[in-house]
């Protein structure tokens, strides 16, 4: 375990606040859903808030990622504002995409972040797309991508593995292998433990980080940007972790034992790094609870927000589409 004495406090506080905002986020999320200001399909990250803060806490405000279906986290991580966020999932005009979007596809390119994605594996290639433009403008950036388990066994984190680690781009691969896909246990979808094994066939190295170690996946992270900034390629991060909810919000989890939950739960990571905080770097229990508070009145804040948003009128659906407008036929 990595210590936190090597940090300065400030910046152990703010991981704290926002994997406690993420959590916060997604446990309204889905109280939302089910009281029906938020419709459609919701993946939480529950328990995996350490690999979001501590990977995009390496990054700069110019470096970018992509992320996935279950990406709330990744976006607040990077700087997404949970109201503008809330708003999105409530399908209203003020949120990252006009509402239009949803969970599955919140973006914003001013923070850097290039979209959430419906389609597994589908950021890899669009990540280092960005790599291969950061190399070619000769700018230091660094594109990082966020996938989970299933997405190594995708035929697009093949070929975009093959490509990074054959033009050496600025490119992380950030697996978040939280031992499932869909209800699929991993050893039933791929022959091998450790997927960060498959960098090697690609030329680039893999390592694992306990991903439910904000401090650890934070410095594993610098390392892989350092290495990207240098010019020396990308890297893959398998970053052990575990998500605490269903694959989506009222999945019923018949594929997985009591025993398995409560051995992850005990290995949560904020409550993990609270009680570390406390112990080793002697934070009062008070100044925690005090930041508690002030992400759950950020989030009262936020849903009031989407509430009072407008939804789109009814014409803005033929806005902002790819598709001819020939006299109002779409196609
Ligand atoms: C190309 C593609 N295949 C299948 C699906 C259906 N699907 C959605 S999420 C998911 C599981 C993904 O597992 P993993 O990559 O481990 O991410 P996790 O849900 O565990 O975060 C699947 C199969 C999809 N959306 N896209
Ligand atoms: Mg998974």
């Amino acid at each position: 375990m990595t210590s936190l004495k090597h940090h300065p406090l400030d910046q152990l506080l703010a991981f704290y606040r926002l994997m406690v905002t993420i959590r916060e986020f997604e446990l309204r999320a889905a109280g939302e859903r089910k009281a029906g200001l938020v419709p459609g399909f919701l993946h939480a990250c529950v328990g995996q808030e350490a690999t979001a803060v501590g990977a995009c806490a390496a990054l700069n405000a110019e470096d970018v990622i992509t992320s996935t279906h279950r990406g709330h986290g990744h976006l607040i991580a990077k700087g997404g504002d949970p109201r503008f966020m809330m708003a999105e999932l409530a399908g209203k005009t003020s949120g990252y995409c006009g509402g239009k979007g949803g969970s599955l596809h919140l973006a914003d390119f001013d923070l850097g972040v290039l979209g959430a994605n419906g389609i597994v594996a589908g950021g890899i290639p669009m990540a280092v797309g960005a790599g291969l433009a950061f190399q070619m403008r000769r700018e230091p950036r660094v594109a990082l991508a966020f996938f989970g388990d299933g997405a190594v066994n995708e035929g697009a984190f093949h070929e975009a593995a093959n490509l990074a680690g054959l033009w050496k781009l600025p490119v992380i691969f950030f697996c978040e292998n939280n031992l499932y896909g869909e209800g699929t246990p991993q050893h039933k979808q791929a022959p091998i433990r450790d997927l960060s094994l498959r960098a090697a066939g690609y030329g680039f190295p893999g390592v694992i980080v306990d991903g439910n170690d904000v401090v650890a996946v934070y410095e594993i992270t610098l390392d892989a940007v350092e290495r990207a900034r240098k010019g020396d390629g990308p890297t893959f991060i398998e970053a052990k972790t575990y998500r605490q909810r269903g694959h989506y919000e009222g999945d019923p989890m018949i594929y997985r034992t009591e025993e398995e939950m409560a051995y992850w739960r005990a290995r949560d990571p904020i409550l993990g790094f609270r009680k570390r905080l406390e112990e080793e770097m002697e934070v009062e229990p008070a100044a925690l609870d005090a930041v508690d508070a002030e992400v759950k009145a950020l989030l009262d804040e936020a849903v009031q927000f989407a509430i009072h948003s407008p939804a789109p009128r009814p014409e803005a659906a033929l806005e902002g589409v790819y598709a001819d407008d020939h006299g109002g036929r779409v196609f």
